[in-house]
C-alpha cells in the first residue's frame, strides 16, 4: 500500500488512566439567551469555587465556532493580558478560591450544521450537548463530573418563538419589548452539562399528566410540528407505560413537576435524556398507522422508554468521566429492553436484541474498531457512542441479573441508587454494589469491561448409560491492544427435553443450579466439565437459553438434533437460534458445493409452515431465513455473491415446494381490520413473511401488488413495497414513483422510501443508489435522509456493499467525505463498513483499503472521521 500523504497531526489521545478531578467546581450557573435573526448571544454567570489548595489556572472548554465578547471575573472586566483563548480553551491565569465569572459568546446557529451545541432545525432553535456540545455554547469545565445548578433565561421574538423550554420548572415568562418574550427556568438537580437543553420555537403541544406512586401530579408535554400532532399519541401512552414501570420494577419515581419532549427533525443520533427537557428525533416520536410500521411503533415505545429511564440512570446518578459511559448506556439499554419485554412479548424482544447485538456488536468485535465495553482511550469521545459500549454494555448488566436472579439484582439496583444519587461515578461503582447487595465475587467478572472480543465457546456432549457429560472450552481472539486474554466468568443457561419434547431436569452434581425449566452453569475457566446424572434416553440438550451470554457457541448437536429443538423447545431463543443453525449448515455446504441431501432444514420448514398453534409472530421468525450478513459472519473467507445466490435459490425452492400452503395461509391471514394489538401485529408479521416468500413464486406479482395497493396501514405497504423493489414485476417503477408522490411531503416515510431502494436485491442497486443522491429529495445535511440512504446500503445490503469493482466502496468513501463537510459526527458513523475488508478476497480488499486512503488523504477533513479511518486501515 503506498503511504499517505502527509495526514494532519490528529487530536491529542485521552486516556482512562489519566483522569483527575477538576480543579474548580461551580455551584451554579446562571444563563441567559439572546436569540434573534443575526445569531444567539449567551451571557453565563458561573460561581467557581476551587477543588484544591493548588493556584492552577482557570481552564474551561471552548469551541472554534463561538466568539468572545467579553469577560469579567467578580464584576470586573479582565484585562487582555489576564487570559487566554484558543480554539478550544479560555484560561484565566490567575483567579481566587470563589468568584463569579461572566462570559458573553456570540453564537451562529442558524449554520450550525454539525448539530451539536446550539443549532437550528425547521426554524427551530434546540440543542444538543452531550457529549460536548456545551462548550460550543460558553466556556466552561465541559466534564461530567462537574454537577450545578442551573438557571436559564431565554429571549426571543414571540411571534416566531412562541415556546420557550429549559430544563427543569418554569419559574417566571413575560412580555419583551420589540416583539420579544422570555422565560426563565430553573433546575433544582445539579447536572452536568452534558445535559442541558434548550428549545425555542413554534411547535403544537400534546398534553397530559402523571400521577406518581406517592400522589405527585406531573405535566407531560410533547412538542412536535403543527401538523405532526395527530402522530403524538403513542409516544405519550409510551410515556406514562414509562413513569408507571419504573415505579413498579424499579420504586423509581419521577422527580421534577414538568416533564418534556420535543421532536427535531435534524439529529444526530435517536433522542436525548436532558433532564425534564428530552430531546427526541422525530422517527422516535412521531407514529401514526398510516405512516409508521409496527417496528416503529415499537421503537418509538423502546426510545421514550429508555430516555425516560436516564432520569434515574444517568441523571440522578451520572458518570464520573466518558470512559463510563456506559455506567449509563449499558444499564439504560438493559432496563428499556425489560421495559419493551414487559410491555410485549418477552421471547419476540430477546430474539431483536440478539440479532441487533451480532449484527452491529459482534461486527464490531471483530474488526479494527473493535473496544471494550468501558473504553481505556480515545481521540474523539462522539466515536464512542457504540454498539460495544450500548449493547453489550446491556448484556454485561443482564449477565449480572442471571448470576443472582431478579430480586437480589433489585436490592443491587436500591444500593446503587442510594449511594450514588446526585454524585458522577464509575462502572466499577455498579459493580460493588451488585457485589455488596449479592455476596457474589465479581472480580473475574470485571473483565467483561475491560476485555473487547466476543468469547467463544465450544460445548462438547458426550452421552454414556444415562449420564451426559459437557466440556466446555472457552476462548476469546486477540483485538487491537489485546493479544492474549483471560476466560470470563459467564452464566450459561441450559435445558434438557425428553424424547416427547417435554421439559426434563435430570440431577446436576456440583457446579450447575436449576432454575425452573433451566440450569444455570457458572462458566470461570478455559475448560469446564459439568455432568448431568439419570438422562433418560433420547433426551436433548438445550443450550445458550436466553443468549445468557453475549457470547459465540458451537457445539456438536446433529442436524435431527437441532430439528427437534426447532420443533419442541420451551425457550424461544434455543428454539430459534436451533432453525438459525439448521438453515445455517445448509447454506454453509451449498456456498462450498456441497449441496445437503437428507434437506433437514426444509423438513423442520415444512413443519414450522403448519404450526397453528404457536404464536404467529414466533412462526414468522422461525421461517425467516438467517440474513446474508448472518451467514457471511460464519464464514472464513466472506463470499457476499456467492450467499446472495444460495440464499435466494433456497427461498425459492421453499417457496415453490410449498407455495400451496403459503398462499393458504397468507390469504387467511390476510384479512381484518387493522388494529395495534399485539395479536394483530403478529399476524401482520407472519402475513409478510409469507408474502416474500410468495413473491418470488410466479403468481407473486398478483399478490404483492394487490396488498401494496390495497394496504390501508404502513406495515403492510412497506412489506409489498420492499418485495416490488427486489422484483423485476413490470410496472415497479411505476408503483414506486407513486408511493413517493404520495408521501413526498412526510419525511419520515420518504426516508423509508429511500431505505427500500438502499435494500433491494437486484443486481443494479448500486446504479441506482447513486441516482437516489442526486433526487431533489435526498439532503447531505440532514442525518436520517443520510443514514437512510447510505447507512442502509453499505451496513445492511451486504452483496449490493461488495459488488465486484469496487463501486459500492467508492461510493461510501464519497458520502462520507460530502457529510464531514457538515456533519462529522454523523460522517463517522458512516466508516465502519469499510474496515471490514479483513475476511475479503485480495482485490476487495485492496479496494476498500484504497477508499479508506482515498479519505485520509483529503484535506480538512475531521477528527471523527481521521479517527476511524485511521483505525480501520491498520
Ligand atoms: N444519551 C443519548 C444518546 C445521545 C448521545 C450523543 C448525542 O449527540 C452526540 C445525542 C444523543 C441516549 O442514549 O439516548
Ligand atoms: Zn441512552
Amino acid at each position: 500500500m503506498d503511504a499517505l500523504e502527509a495526514t494532519p497531526a490528529i487530536k491529542q489521545e485521552i486516556f482512562l488512566k489519566d483522569y483527575q478531578p477538576p480543579h474548580f467546581w461551580v455551584d451554579e450557573i446562571s444563563l441567559c439567551f439572546n436569540l434573534g435573526e443575526k445569531g444567539a448571544r449567551v451571557t453565563a454567570e458561573t460561581k467557581f469555587r476551587r477543588n484544591s489548595k493548588t493556584d492552577n489556572a482557570l481552564v474551561l472548554d471552548g469551541g472554534p465556532y463561538m466568539a468572545l465578547e467579553s469577560i469579567t471575573v467578580d464584576g470586573t472586566p479582565l484585562d487582555e493580558r489576564a487570559y487566554t483563548v484558543s480554539a478550544t480553551a479560555l484560561t484565566v491565569h490567575s483567579v481566587p478560591d470563589q468568584f463569579l465569572l461572566k462570559v458573553v459568546t456570540k453564537l451562529d446557529p442558524v449554520n450550525n450544521t454539525r448539530l451539536e451545541g446550539l443549532y437550528h432545525s425547521s426554524g427551530n432553535f434546540c440543542t444538543q450537548c452531550e457529549a460536548q456540545g456545551f462548550r460550543h455554547i460558553t466556556y466552561y469545565p465541559d466534564r461530567p463530573d462537574v454537577l450545578a445548578k442551573y438557571t436559564v433565561r431565554i429571549e426571543a421574538e414571540q411571534s416566531k418563538f412562541p415556546v420557550l423550554l429549559s430544563n427543569g420548572n418554569r419559574v417566571a415568562e413575560g412580555s419583551m419589548s420589540g416583539g420579544y418574550h422570555y422565560a426563565v427556568w430553573e433546575d433544582p438537580y445539579p447536572k452536568p452539562s452534558y445535559l442541558f437543553a434548550l428549545v425555542a420555537g413554534d411547535f403544537a403541544c400534546r398534553n397530559d399528566h402523571f400521577v406518581t406512586a406517592s400522589g405527585k401530579h406531573v405535566e407531560l408535554n410533547i412538542y412536535v410540528a403543527p401538523d405532526d400532532l395527530n402522530k403524538s399519541d403513542y409516544a405519550m401512552a409510551s410515556l406514562k407505560r414509562s413513569m408507571k414501570w419504573d415505579e413498579e420494577v424499579f420504586g423509581l419515581e419521577y422527580d421534577l413537576d414538568i416533564y418534556n419532549i420535543v421532536a427535531v427533525s435534524d439529529f444526530n443520533m435517536g433522542a436525548m435524556e436532558n433532564k425534564g427537557l428530552n430531546v427526541f428525533n422525530t422517527k422516535y416520536v412521531l407514529a401514526s398507522p398510516e405512516t409508521a410500521t409496527d417496528a416503529d411503533f415499537s421503537h418509538v415505545e423502546g426510545v421514550i422508554g429508555h430516555e425516560y429511564f436516564h432520569n434515574w440512570t444517568g441523571n440522578r446518578v451520572t458518570c464520573r468521566d466518558w470512559f463510563q459511559l456506559s455506567l449509563k448506556e449499558g444499564l439504560t439499554v438493559f432496563r428499556d429492553q425489560e421495559f419493551t419485554s414487559d410491555m410485549a412479548s418477552r421471547s419476540l424482544k430477546r430474539l431483536d436484541d440478539v440479532r441487533i447485538l451480532r449484527l452491529l456488536q459482534f461486527t464490531e468485535d471483530s474488526g479494527p474498531l473493535a473496544h471494550p465495553v468501558r473504553p481505556e482511550k480515545y481521540v474523539e469521545i462522539n466515536n464512542f457512542y457504540t454498539a460495544t459500549v450500548y449493547n453489550k454494555g446491556a448484556e454485561v448488566i443482564r449477565m449480572m441479573h442471571t448470576l443472582m436472579g431478579a430480586e437480589t439484582f433489585r436490592k443491587g439496583m436500591d444500593l446503587y441508587i442510594g449511594r450514588h444519587d446526585g454524585h458522577a461515578v464509575t462502572c466499577e461503582d455498579f459493580v460493588v454494589a451488585m457485589e455488596d447487595a449479592s455476596g457474589l465475587d465479581l472480580k473475574q467478572f470485571r473483565l467483561w469491561y475491560s476485555q473487547a472480543g466476543t468469547p467463544h465457546l465450544k460445548v462438547n456432549i458426550t452421552c454414556s448409560h444415562g449420564t451426559a457429560k459437557l466440556t466446555i472450552d472457552q476462548s476469546c481472539k486477540p483485538t487491537p491492544g489485546q493479544p492474549d486474554k483471560k476466560p470470563y466468568h459467564m452464566p450459561l443457561l441450559v435445558g434438557w427435553l425428553d424424547s416427547a419434547g417435554n421439559p426434563i431436569c435430570p440431577n446436576i452434581g456440583a457446579g450447575g443450579k436449576w432454575l425452573k425449566e433451566s440450569c444455570l452453569l457458572e462458566l470461570k475457566s478455559p475448560r469446564e466439565v459439568f455432568e448431568f446424572m439419570d438422562v433418560p434416553e433420547g433426551a436433548v440438550i438445550s443450550l445458550h437459553r436466553q443468549f445468557s451470554a453475549p457470547v459465540k457457541l458451537d457445539h456438536n448437536l446433529s442436524d435431527k438434533e437441532l430439528a427437534f429443538l426447532m420443533a419442541y423447545d420451551s425457550d424461544a431463543y434455543a428454539r430459534w437460534e436451533a432453525a438459525q443453525q439448521l438453515a445455517s449448515r445448509q447454506f454453509l455446504s451449498e456456498v462450498n458445493g456441497k449441496p445437503l441431501i437428507d434437506g433437514a432444514f426444509e423438513k423442520a420448514f415444512h413443519f414450522a409452515l403448519r404450526d397453528e398453534e404457536t404464536d404467529p409472530a414466533f412462526v414468522a421468525e422461525l421461517l425467516t431465513l438467517p440474513s446474508e450478513i448472518d451467514l457471511g459472519q460464519k464464514m472464513q473467507t466472506l463470499d457476499p455473491a456467492g450467499i446472495h445466490q444460495v440464499r435466494e435459490k433456497l427461498i425459492k425452492k421453499l417457496a415453490l415446494e410449498n407455495k400451496e400452503y403459503l398462499i393458504k395461509r397468507y390469504t387467511k391471514l390476510n384479512t381484518g381490520v387493522y388494529s395495534l394489538d399485539q395479536t394483530s401485529v403478529a399476524k401482520r408479521r407472519l402475513k409478510n413473511i409469507l408474502l416474500a416468500y410468495i413473491s418470488v413464486c410466479p403468481e407473486g406479482a398478483t399478490y404483492v401488488e394487490t396488498q401494496f395497493k390495497a394496504a390501508d396501514n404502513m406495515t403492510d405497504r412497506m412489506a409489498a413495497l420492499q418485495l416490488l423493489v427486489h422484483s423485476d414485476y413490470e410496472n415497479r417503477q411505476e408503483l414506486l414513483n407513486g408511493f413517493y408522490e404520495t408521501w413526498h411531503s412526510n419525511a419520515l416515510v420518504i426516508d423509508k422510501w429511500f431505505s427500500v431502494q438502499a435494500l433491494s436485491k437486484r443486481s443494479d442497486t448500486v446504479e441506482m443508489v447513486l441516482k437516489l443522491v442526486e433526487h431533489p429529495s435526498f439532503s447531505f445535511k440532514n442525518p436520517n435522509r443520510v443514514r437512510s440512504l447510505v447507512s442502509a446500503f453499505s451496513m445492511l445490503n451486504q452483496a449490493a456493499f461488495h459488488i465486484s469493482g469496487g463501486a459500492g466502496y467508492r461510493f461510501l468513501a464519497e458520502m462520507i467525505v460530502k457529510v464531514d463537510a457538515y456533519n462529522p459526527q454523523t460522517a463517522a458513523k458512516l466508516v465502519a463498513p469499510l474496515g471490514r475488508w479483513q475476511r475479503l478476497n485480495a482485490v476487495a480488499m485492496r479496494q476498500m483499503q484504497e477508499s479508506l486512503k482515498w479519505i485520509l488523504n483529503k484535506p480538512n477533513i475531521s477528527d471523527d472521521v481521521r479517527e476511524l479511518c485511521l483505525k480501520s486501515i491498520e
